[in-house]
């Protein structure tokens, strides 16, 4: 039987969890989205939570297609097709991680800033601040300074994020920063950065108020934050 065969035989809905999630991870390799969508529905009916859909189905199978995109065994193409397999898991777990029956406890505006188009690792701090109670203005991808003042004034928000996952993008968040400061700004947001080339050292360097590893981490410092803003 050959592999090709096998695969199509595959019923994911009759694999126990363990076997589905490493199944998941092949589907997400080969850019299988409307696999990865049935895999997400199913583990959720099986009662998972949706942060753990999210960490041990979707995110753990991105870092294996992210080693592999390094090392130059996978390509731009392959890796779009996998970022959008992974977008389509990501819709089903958006209204679960979003819901909150309470007022909005803060507004934060976020995007990926200039020169950098990845959006995953920013739409899903985005979706934890919404499902955290917090309102989300998502401005998008490749955001220039201009765009992330004008959108935090506009919608008056407490909180600006940015993201960036790439070397050569991270040192614009210190442009925006120094944007903010000399138009006296800055003081009026809480700043969170984020993205897997940065640390805590980059993030004060750049003068941000917090560097956030995840997530989570966004969600727990701009509550830590905000109370104490306030
Ligand atoms: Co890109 N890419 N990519 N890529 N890509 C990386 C980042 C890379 C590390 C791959 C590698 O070599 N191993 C590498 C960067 C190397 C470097 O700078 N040192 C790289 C490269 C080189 C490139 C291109 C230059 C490739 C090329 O064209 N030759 C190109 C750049 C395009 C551009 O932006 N100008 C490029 C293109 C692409 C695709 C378009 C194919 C695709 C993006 C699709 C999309 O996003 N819609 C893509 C992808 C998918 C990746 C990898 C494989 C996965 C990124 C991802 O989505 N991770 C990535 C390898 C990797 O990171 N392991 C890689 C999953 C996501 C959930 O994690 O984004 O880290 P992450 O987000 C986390 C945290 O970082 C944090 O919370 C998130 C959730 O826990 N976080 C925040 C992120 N943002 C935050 C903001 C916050 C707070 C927390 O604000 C408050």
């Amino acid at each position: 039987m050959t592999d090709e065969y096998k695969d199509e035989d595959i019923i994911l809905s009759e694999l126990p969890d363990n076997e589905l999630v490493e199944q998941m991870h092949d589907d997400l390799y080969d850019g299988l989205a409307d696999e990865i969508a049935e895999g997400t529905q199913i583990l959720i009916d099986r009662g998972w939570s949706a942060s753990r859909v999210l960490k041990e189905a979707l995110v753990d199978g991105m870092a294996i297609i992210g080693v592999d995109f390094r090392d130059g065994v996978l390509f731009v193409p392959e890796v779009l097709m996998a970022a959008n397999a992974m977008k389509a898991g990501m819709s089903i777990l958006k209204p679960i991680l979003s819901e909150t029956g309470i007022e909005p406890v803060g507004k934060m505006v976020i995007g990926t800033v200039k020169g950098d188009i990845h959006d995953i690792g920013k739409n899903l701090v985005g979706m934890m601040m919404e499902g955290a109670g917090f309102e989300v203005i998502d401005i998008g991808i490749n955001i220039d300074a201009d765009t992330y003042i004008a959108a935090a004034q506009e919608h008056q928000a407490n909180i600006l994020g940015m993201s960036a996952l790439l070397t050569t993008t991270m040192p614009y968040m210190k442009v925006v920063i120094d944007t903010m400061v000399e138009r006296g700004v800055r003081d009026d947001y809480i700043v969170l950065v984020g993205g897997a080339p940065l640390n805590e050292e980059f993030g004060e360097s750049v003068g941000a108020d917090a560097y956030c590893r995840d997530a989570a981490t966004a969600v727990d410092a701009a509550k830590a934050l905000m109370a104490a803003a306030s």
